[in-house]
């Protein structure tokens, strides 16, 4: 049984979506970022950015247990692992790869610093929220010209494109985003999200998760406690 240290973000809910996809037995064990788990030392063992998510699995490649961090090489592990929604060798393999390090690089950092600057900063900085929103708009109309002319996001089946990308589209609403103007994207979105294995992935340790307004939380996770731990 593969142990998922998570939280129901984004980046979490990546991962809950494709155990759920590959019908792994796994474990949820949450890691309370706005109370400081992702601090404690055992996470760190697995985690050392301390972030979630990172996952155990027992049996690794080698049979020996084996632990991974960053969502996205956690995703290529175990697509790797059951031989799904990774095709290839040939030349898909490595488009997929290309919007998956596509998300990583800019759809995960970009719309996680338009979150920070809309829902947490603890004042309104309107420079801030104009980068991040124009920011958000250019990478929706990426992912529209894209799925003009591709069905799904990394290659003609669904893949851990997908699986890495709408979790992070999931809060358009939030983002200064109307899906409209994206109709390419609103039908890949809605397809993704009528999927069984993506319900159920997104309820993984969802019912844990509060909105983020004490000052405790934001302390730990924008204050003295992340920047200044040794
Ligand atoms: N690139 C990392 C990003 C992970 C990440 O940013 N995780 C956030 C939650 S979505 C987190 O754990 N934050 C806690 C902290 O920064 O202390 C990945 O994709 O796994």
């Amino acid at each position: 049984m593969i142990d998922v240290f998570s939280w129901p973000t984004p980046n979490g809910h990546k991962v809950h979506i494709m155990l759920e996809e590959c019908g792994l037995e796994y474990r949820a064990l949450p890691v309370n970022i706005g109370a400081g788990d992702q601090f404690k030392p055992e996470f760190l063992a697995v985690s050392p950015n301390n972030k979630i998510p990172a996952i155990t699995d027992p049996e690794g490649p080698d049979g020996r247990p084996f632990s991974l961090f960053e969502s996205g090489a956690i995703l290529v592990y175990l697509a790797g692992k059951t031989g799904r929604f990774l095709p290839g060798p040939d030349r898909t393999r490595y488009e997929v790869l290309q919007w998956v390090m596509f998300q990583m690089g800019g759809v995960g950092p970009m719309l996680g610093q338009n979150h920070h600057f809309r829902q947490y900063a603890p004042t309104s900085l309107p420079y801030a929220i104009d980068r991040y929103t124009n920011e958000a708009r250019r990478l929706y109309g990426v992912i529209d010209r894209r799925l003009a002319m591709s069905k799904w996001l990394g290659c003609g089946e669904y893949s851990i494109a997908d699986i890495a990308t709408w979790p992070w589209l999931r809060n358009w609403k939030n983002q200064g985003i109307e899906l409209s103007d994206y109709p390419h994207l609103e039908k890949w979105f809605h397809a993704i999200e009528e999927r069984p294995a993506v319900q159920r992935g997104v309820k993984v340790l969802a019912d844990l998760r509060k909105p983020l307004q004490d000052d405790k939380a934001r302390e730990i996770l924008f204050g003295k406690t992340q920047y200044e731990r040794r």
